[in-house]
């Protein structure tokens, strides 16, 4: 027999930890990791848990919602603020009348829907908090449409994995497209029932500092996902092909691709 390890200390401390409630599971743990095939479960069962807690469980959870007086009297604007672009400035000019959103790629029905139209798609509203790598936070109330139901709408392809999402400014301030803003999200951020292309912002039109006229909220994750601008969903079944291949104009310098919070 081999001495007693650190599995069984903590077990030792776990027990005097739960004693009474958590007796019975204990000793339902007890039994299975005595047995050689019950111990390499648990392992790999640890293991699992943890991928499982942040890959499935964690991401469906819902992101905390906040009361109306928690709204942020002055909601910082960060990036781009007033893209300058030519076509965008265009739009700007005339009140988004001719913009309209593209959501083409792998889908089965390339979509062009004007703002009028995503307006009157399924929607939703929630006061969340939005946090910068930064180092701030601010809570703000968004309504918009909510990405799953207008993906469904354009009938995803089998092979589509992920959305990106093309942005009008180029932040990075090249002649080419090579410096545009674009992220980019798996299917499971894109069918949270959060997930929303927001074209308001406390009740009133999204302003232009805040990505007018529609931007993502992907409420789980940081500032840098929330694209503002957007112009375009493409689906993907991989982005390596995009920009610098690592799915969002931050991830390209550096950031984490999954910047979840
Ligand atoms: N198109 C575009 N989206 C963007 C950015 C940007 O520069 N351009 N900046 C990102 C960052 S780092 C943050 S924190 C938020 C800022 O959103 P806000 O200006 O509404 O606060 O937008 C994100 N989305
Ligand atoms: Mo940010």
């Amino acid at each position: 027999m081999s001495a007693p390890g650190p599995r069984t200390d903590r077990r030792g401390w776990l027990k005097g930890v739960f004693a009474g409630a958590g007796a019975l599971w204990l000793a339902a743990c007890d039994r299975i990791s005595q047995s050689p095939k019950g111990r390499a479960a648990l392992a790999s069962a640890e293991g699992l848990t943890k991928r499982a807690q942040r890959l499935v469980v964690d991401r469906k959870a819902l992101a905390r919602e906040f009361s109306p007086d928690e709204i942020s009297a002055d909601f910082r604007s960060n990036g781009s603020t007033n893209p300058t672009d030519a076509a965008y400035v265009a739009h700007v000019q005339d009140g988004f009348a001719d913009w309209a959103l593209v959501i083409d790629g792998l889908v089965e029905r390339p979509l062009s829907l004007s703002l009028a139209e995503l307006r009157s798609q399924p929607s939703r509203t929630q006061i969340t908090r939005h946090d910068c790598v930064e180092g701030w936070s601010d809570i703000a109330k968004w309504t918009g449409a909510r990405l799953g139901p207008l993906l469904d709408k354009a009938g995803l392809k089998k092979e589509a994995r992920y959305i990106v999402l093309h942005c009008a400014d180029n932040l990075g301030g090249t002649a080419d497209a090579s410096g545009r803003y674009y992220e980019s999200i798996d299917l499971i951020d894109a069918y949270h029932p959060q997930t929303l292309l927001a074209y308001a912002m406390n009740d009133q039109p999204l302003p232009v500092a805040h990505g007018a006229p529609v931007r993502l909220r992907v409420e789980r994750q940081l500032g840098y996902k929330q694209a503002k601008y957007v112009m375009r969903l493409e689906a993907v079944a991989d982005f390596a092909h995009i920009a610098g291949g690592k799915g969002g104009f931050w991830e390209d310098r550096g950031y984490e691709w999954y910047a979840g919070i």
